[in-house]
């Protein structure tokens, strides 16, 4: 017996040591495996208390299962140390400095004027109305004679219109497009046209060649001026804030009566847009009773109300692609 505890106390001694100098998890499950296994030491020495007299095994058994314990608990306890030692030795491997300088690409954002065209959308869009999209390319009946503007009107002519050899045309307005949707959408009908189009006019801080509309169309039966002027002066208040509008008697070969808008901006009357009661003649044009149907419409330039909004000077910095100049927006 004396010889059995002399085992497990050199047993305990050697362990500990080795469980104190283990610097991985692996190392201590060796350990574990080699001590406390089925084939491992103490188990050996406990196999060798079978030749032990009775009343002497309890006493070694008992002492052994003390060193069991005890070197579970030294296991679990250096893990526990390795595990810590590792994760730390880890975040100070991995650690990043982020206030270290590096190459920064700055994300870039729309367009003022793609901006504007969304937030017309968005109002006209709350109001129940379709966006509709048509060519930039159109035939002279699109663009003209289907609103009704007569042969030898001057919008017409080579010095006001871009056309193609074959006679096609760049659209003047984006009309052609509300057009062209009832011919597959029948009434009633709430349409908007954003998009492009193209005059024949010399540059100059109001005036580009190209630039970009938004044409509004309601067909339905009953509609007044009292809807036209509630739905404009909505989505006017809606885009500029809750200032002064007032209409203008005007002249528009596509509707009668027709209007010019004003806004009462930062003190002063500012023309934004067209608008009037679609032409008898452009509904009978388009295979609609008047009789029957009525409409209202309006017409407004992109590039004014991006200008107006944003307080900016000269149309040309909408198009130069001046980073200094759009990083503001
Ligand atoms: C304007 C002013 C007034 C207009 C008319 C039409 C259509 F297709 F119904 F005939 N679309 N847009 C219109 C009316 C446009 O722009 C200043």
């Amino acid at each position: 017996m004396e010889q059995l505890n002399g085992h497990l106390e050199a047993l305990e001694a050697e362990a500990a040591a080795a469980i104190g100098a283990a610097t991985s998890a692996s190392d201590l499950e060796d350990l574990r495996v080699g001590l406390l296994g089925k084939k491992g030491k103490l188990s050996a020495v406990l196999g060798a208390m079978g030749r032990l007299p009775g009343a002497e095994r309890p006493l070694v058994g008992q002492r052994a299962n003390v060193l069991k314990e005890q070197l579970q608990g030294l296991l679990a306890q250096r893990l526990g140390a390795v595990k810590a030692a590792a994760m730390a030795e880890r975040i100070a491997r991995e650690s990043l400095d982020v206030t270290a300088p590096c190459s920064y690409v700055p994300p870039g954002h729309r367009h003022p004027l793609i901006s504007t065209i969304e937030e017309i959308v968005d109002v006209f869009s709350g109001l129940g109305y379709r966006v509709s999209e048509g060519p930039e390319i159109e035939s002279d009946y699109y663009n003209f004679t289907a609103l009704n503007i007569p042969e030898h009107h001057p919008a017409r002519d080579m010095q006001d219109t871009f056309y193609l050899q074959d006679g096609r045309l760049l659209r003047t307005h984006t009309s052609p497009v509300q057009i062209r949707h009832l011919e597959t959408n029948p009434p009633p009908v709430r349409v908007i046209a954003p998009g492009r189009v193209y005059r024949r006019d010399a540059v100059d801080a109001t005036h580009s060649p190209v630039f970009h509309q938004v044409e509004v169309l309601a067909i339905d039966e009953g509609l007044d001026f009292s809807h036209l002027r509630g739905t404009v002066t909505a989505f006017l208040q809606r885009f500029f804030g809750d200032l002064p509008v007032r209409f203008r008697a005007s002249y528009f070969p596509f509707t009668e009566p027709s209007a010019e808008v004003d806004v009462q901006w930062r003190g002063r009357w500012l023309e934004v847009m067209g608008c009037g009661m679609v032409d008898p003649a452009v509904l009978t044009g388009m295979g609609l009773d008047p009789e029957r149907w009525s409409g209202f419409a309006a017409g407004l330039g992109v590039e004014r109300f991006c200008m107006v909004r944003h307080g900016i000077d000269d149309i040309r910095r909408l198009y130069t692609s001046d980073l200094r100049f759009l990083e503001q927006f």
